[in-house]
This record gives C-alpha cells, sequence and structure tokens, in this order.
C-alpha cells in the first residue's frame, strides 16, 4: 500500500500483487476507484466532485453514519462522510491488499450527536472483488441508535442499458413516491428518476450490461437504496455534470428501516463486497 496525494486529499493505493487496486480517501473512508485486475474503474466518481474538508465527495463509496438520508435530526447522510479518518492499518497480502480506518467520536461528533461510537471501515481488495466492511462499536456507557449506508456508486456503460436484478418479491419504499409495494419484475431497467429502499435483501443482486455483469453481495444491511438522480436532480447537483447520471448507479447497502441499538461496549458491522464476473 502507497501512500498518495488525490485531487489534493491524503489518500492510500492498494495494489494487490495480481493488479487488482482500489484508492482510500483518509477524508470519510471514502473509496473513490476500484479496478479489479488493473480493468476499467468499477466505481463512479463525478468529474465536478469537489475535494475539501467538511463537504462530501460526489461517487465512490460515501459512508453515511450514524443517519441514512435525512431520516434525523443531522444534516444528510450523517457526518462520517465528511469527517477526518485515521489510517490504522494497510497492508499487502499474497493475493490481496487491505487497508483499515477509523473515526472515533470527539468533541465535534458529540456537539451533533450523543453516541460515543468507534466506526472502523475494512476494505479490501482481491482478484475480481472488493469487500468494504463497517464495524460500530458503542464505546460509551449509553446505548446509542443510528442508520447507515454503504452508498456505492457503480460505474456504468450507459445506465438506460442496465438491468439490476434479484429484487423480485421484495418490499419496497419509494421515496420519491411515499408508496410502499411490492416489486414484481425480475428485473428493472432505469429510465427515470429512482430513489429505493428495498427491504429485506437476502440474494445477491445482478447488475447486467453489455458484455459485463457485476454482482453485488450484502451481509448484515438489509436495507438496499437503488438510486439515480435522472434529468432534473442532476441539474440541481452542482457536483454532477449535467450527463452524469447515465454513468452512474447507486446500490447501497444499507440498514435504514430498523435502525440498529448498541448497548455498552455491544458492537455491530455490515459488509457489502462487489465481484466483477
Ligand atoms: O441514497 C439515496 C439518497 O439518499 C437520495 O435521496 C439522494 O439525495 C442521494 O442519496 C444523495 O445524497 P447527497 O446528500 O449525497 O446529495
Amino acid at each position: 500500500a502507497e501512500r498518495i496525494d488525490f485531487h489534493g486529499m491524503p489518500a492510500t493505493r492498494l495494489r494487490a500483487p495480481d493488479g487488482s487496486e482500489a484508492i482510500v480517501l483518509d477524508h470519510g473512508a471514502h473509496v473513490v476507484s476500484w479496478k479489479p485486475r488493473g480493468g476499467p474503474d468499477r466505481l463512479y466518481l463525478s468529474p465536478d466532485a469537489v475535494f475539501k474538508e467538511g463537504t462530501a465527495v460526489r461517487g465512490g463509496v460515501p459512508i453515511c453514519f450514524p443517519q441514512f438520508a435525512s431520516n434525523g435530526p443531522l444534516p444528510s447522510h450523517g457526518f462520517a462522510r465528511k469527517s477526518k479518518w485515521e489510517l490504522v492499518d494497510a497492508r499487502v497480502g499474497e493475493d490481496y491488499a487491505m487497508a483499515n480506518l477509523r473515526l472515533r467520536y470527539s468533541d465535534a461528533t458529540l456537539a451533533q450527536w450523543q453516541g460515543k461510537f468507534v466506526l472502523e471501515l475494512a476494505i479490501s481488495v482481491s482478484g475480481d472483488r472488493l469487500d468494504m466492511e463497517m464495524d460500530v462499536l458503542n464505546d460509551g456507557d449509553e446505548s446509542f441508535s443510528f442508520t447507515a449506508a454503504l452508498h456505492t456508486y457503480l460505474a456504468v456503460k450507459e445506465v438506460e442499458e442496465c438491468m439490476l436484478e434479484g429484487l423480485r418479491g421484495q418490499e419496497c419504499s419509494d421515496s420519491l413516491t411515499k408508496k410502499r409495494f411490492r416489486e414484481s419484475g425480475t428485473s428493472f431497467m432505469i429510465d427515470q428518476e429512482v430513489d429505493r429502499i428495498y427491504h429485506g435483501t437476502k440474494n445477491a443482486l445482478l447488475l447486467r450490461e453489455q458484455h459485463r455483469a457485476l454482482a453485488i453481495y450484502s451481509e448484515n444491511l438489509p436495507d438496499t437504496v437503488v438510486w439515480n438522480p435522472w434529468v432534473e436532480r442532476s441539474k440541481q447537483l452542482q457536483d454532477l455534470p449535467d450527463n452524469g447520471f447515465r454513468r452512474m448507479l447507486c446500490v447501497e447497502g444499507a440498514v435504514v428501516e430498523t435502525p440498529i441499538v448498541l448497548a455498552p461496549q455491544e458492537s455491530w458491522w455490515g459488509r457489502q463486497t462487489l465481484m466483477t464476473l
């Protein structure tokens, strides 16, 4: 693992012996790039992304913690993605490269939220896969609850030609229409703004495109958020080009509907794995 400067921010480049690579910023423990076996980047990073302390980066894998979206008193998606984390470990093994980053409660976080947490992100890259695991420990003497997500921006060639499979039969809350329904289609295509939370994800999801596919696995992340801002919303997002929505699809491993409650010294973890097929 190598320390690098990424758009003016300190970052770590993980390179496994097989040529697979990932880059993670100290800022937000934000994974901004993932190239399985030297291939093209499978994460979308906006060309207009802003790299600045206290700001969230558009693209890659923002970590939403301790609040997903605006479901609570904190600014959207919480403070973890805007905070400076500490790199605790970076290593290259025989067939992998990994890093561990940590964010611990501070006076700044306690001023916004009472949880005395220790949040860790472990990233590992190997062959065709990227693993990202969040670990949360309650290091205080009072319980706290939180929602969270690995808000993954997948890179796609053309979003209108993608198919996302594996959601059939799942309960879905549509954040745009505020309706709740059961998904009946075997695959869904994106041809308009989408902002949905699927509940009780059990299966692997498959994102299929022309000539390539990506499997998305979640463990301990019972909700899957699917988001694409489409034409109008993209125009409102200053850090996304007007056509940026065509190159991305967010498929997020999340815990939204039922917040996690941690008693003192209890911990929780959730993991998302991406694998090219
Ligand atoms: O995960 C979907 C979502 O919550 C959307 O509602 C959308 O606003 C998106 O995340 C991006 O949020 P952000 O705060 O990064 O602009």
